[in-house]
C-alpha cells in the first residue's frame, strides 16, 4: 500500500470514526490537567525545521555521543547507524551495520534506537534495541563498544546481549533507550502487539511488555545481562508469609509475580521517551489506538510504579470508547490529541535546554508522524499544561534527539505501512534541526 493510499485510508477511517464517535459516545470528562491542541504557551514562540542532511534509509532516531566530537549518530531502521560529522557531512562508511541480525520487513520492526553509555567517552560502550531476525522478531538490547582504534567504527566483536524480550506479534515494540539522570537505562517496551492489548500486557506485572523498564547495565549476573536497581518499585524482598502484623500499605506493595525490571506500567507503545536534562522530569509519548494519542509526564521525584492506564484507558478515555461506566484507571496524561483532528502516531521530541534559542527554553516539543504537526507544551502560571500547535509540515517525524549543547533534532521518513516492505525502496529520509524561526527558513 502506498503512503498516499494509506493517508487516504487514514482520513476516511478518521471521518468514519469521528461520526460514530460523535453519534454514540458522550465525550469523556477531561481532567483539568490534560491539555489538548488549541492551547497557548505563555511565551511568544516561533520555530522551524532546518535540514541538516538527507539520503537516509528509514531514519528513526538521532543521538549524540556527548564526547565533544560534535558528531550525531543517525539510526536507520534496517539496522545501520550513520555518522553526521560536526560539519553536517554524512560519513560514507557506517558506524554500525547489523542488517543481518535485524528484521525490518514490517514497518514497526527494525533497529529502534541507540544510546551511548553516560561514560562513553571513557568506556566506549553503547546500546542498541532492535527486533531480531533469528528470534522471530524478539526485542534485543545489546551492548557494543566503539573501536579502540577508530572512533567512527563500532567493534562488532565486543557484542554482549543485555536483554531479550519475547514478542508475540510484529507490531507495538516500543523502542526507546534512554539513560536517566540516575545512570540507569530506561527502556520503552510496547504491549507486544496485534491490537487492543490482546494478551493483557498493560496491567500484567509478570511481563516486560507494555512497561517502562529500568535496569543497571553496569552489573550483571549468571542469568541476567544487567542488574536490578535496588529502588525499583516492584521488587518484593523474600519474606516469611504471615497474615497478621503486616499493614495494608505493605500488602499493597507486595507483588510476588512482578518483574523487578518494571519502573512504570500500563503503556501501549512508548516509541519516544525523553528526560529534561535540566529538571530530570521524564516525558513519555505513548502511541494510542485508533482514537487518541497521549503524552505522559513523570516528575523527577517519582519513585516509579506509575500505572499509565492501558488498556483500561486511551488518553483520558475508556478503552474501548464504547465502554459504559468504565473506571478511570491510572495517571492521566498531560496532553492528548484526537485521530480525527491532529494525527495518528505521536513522536516525542524533547525539552529544549540549549543555549542557542532562548525562546524555546523549557518547552517540551512533540510531533505526529501521520499529520506532520508539531506542538509545544509547558505549564502556565496556574500549573495547567498548555499545548500549542507550532508547525504544520509535510514531513513525517519518526524520532528525535539532542546534541551536546541541547539543540533538538528530528528524523523524518515517508515509510510505507502495511508491508512487507524493503526499507531501501522507501523515499530517502532526512535529519532536521529544530530552531527558532528567525534563525532559518521554514520547512514546508
Ligand atoms: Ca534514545
Ligand atoms: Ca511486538
Ligand atoms: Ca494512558
Amino acid at each position: 500500500m502506498t503512503t498516499q493510499t494509506f493517508r487516504h485510508l487514514t482520513s476516511t477511517l478518521s471521518l468514519t470514526l469521528a461520526l460514530s464517535f460523535l453519534s454514540t459516545h458522550w465525550i469523556h470528562a477531561q481532567p483539568a490537567t490534560t491539555a489538548r491542541p488549541g492551547g497557548k504557551l505563555s511565551r511568544s514562540i516561533q520555530v522551524s525545521l532546518e535540514k541538516v542532511a538527507d539520503g537516509f534509509a528509514d531514519p528513526v532516531n538521532v543521538v549524540s555521543p556527548r564526547d565533544g566530537s560534535g558528531r550525531l549518530f543517525v539510526v536507520e531502521r534496517p539496522g545501520v547507524v550513520k555518522i553526521v560529522d560536526k560539519d553536517g557531512q554524512v560519513l560514507k562508511r557506517p558506524f554500525l551495520d547489523i542488517k543481518e541480525t535485524v528484521v525490518s520487513s514490517f514497518l514497526e520492526q527494525g533497529l529502534y534506537d541507540l544510546e551511548f553509555h553516560p561514560d562513553f567517552k571513557n568506556n566506549r560502550k553503547f546500546y542498541v534495541h532492535y527486533s531480531d531476525m533469528w528470534f522471530n522478531g524478539d526485542s534485543f538490547i545489546v551492548e557494543y563498544q566503539a573501536s579502540a582504534d577508530n572512533p567512527n567504527r563500532a567493534d562488532l566483536d565486543s557484542v554482549r546481549v543485555v536483554m531479550q524480550i519475547e514478542q508475540p506479534y510484529s507490531n507495538h515494540n516500543g523502542g526507546e533507550l534512554v539513560f536517566g539522570p540516575d545512570g540507569y537505562l530506561y527502556i520503552g517496551s510496547g504491549d507486544g502487539g496485534w491490537e487492543g492489548d490482546v494478551i493483557g500486557a498493560g496491567q500484567d506485572l509478570s511481563t516486560l511488555l507494555a512497561k517502562v523498564l529500568r535496569i543497571d547495565v553496569n552489573t550483571s549476573s549468571a542469568d541476567r545481562g544487567y542488574g536490578i536497581p535496588g529502588d525499583n518499585p516492584m521488587i518484593t524482598p523474600l519474606q516469611q508469609m504471615v497474615l497478621f502484623g503486616v499493614s495494608e500499605e505493605r500488602f499493597a506493595q507486595i507483588h510476588p509475580n512482578a518483574r523487578p525490571e518494571i519502573w512504570a506500567y500500563g503503556v501501549r507503545n512508548p516509541v519516544k521517551m525523553t528526560f529534561d536534562r535540566k529538571t530530570g522530569d521524564l516525558y513519555i509519548a505513548d502511541v494510542g489506538q485508533n482514537h487518541w494519542e497521549e503524552i505522559n509526564f513523570q516528575p523527577s521525584n517519582s519513585q516509579g510504579g506509575e500505572n499509565y492506564g492501558w488498556k483500561f484507558m486511551c488518553g483520558t478515555h475508556p478503552f474501548p470508547l464504547s465502554a459504559k461506566n468504565a473506571p478511570t484507571v491510572g495517571v492521566m496524561p498531560i496532553g492528548e490529541y484526537s485521530h480525527v483532528t491532529d494525527g495518528i502516531c505521536v513522536i516525542g521530541i524533547g525539552v529544549y535546554r540549549g543555549t542557542k534559542y532562548p525562546s524555546m527554553d523549557g518547552v517540551y516539543f512533540v510531533a505526529d508522524w501521520g499529520s506532520g504537526k508539531f506542538w509545544g507544551m509547558e505549564r502556565d502560571q496556574a500549573g495547567q499544561w498548555q499545548m500549542q500547535e507550532l508547525l504544520d509540515t509535510e514531513v513525517r517525524p519518526t524520532g528525535a534527539g539532542e546534541d551536546e549543547d541541547g539543540t533538538l533534532y528530528v528524523t523524518t521518513a515517508t515509510s510505507n505501512y502495511g508491508g512487507p516492505v524493503n526499507p531501501y525502496d522507501s523515499e530517502p529520509g532526512a535529519l532536521w534541526r529544530l530552531t527558532e524561526k528567525s534563525k532559518s527558513v521554514a520547512a514546508q
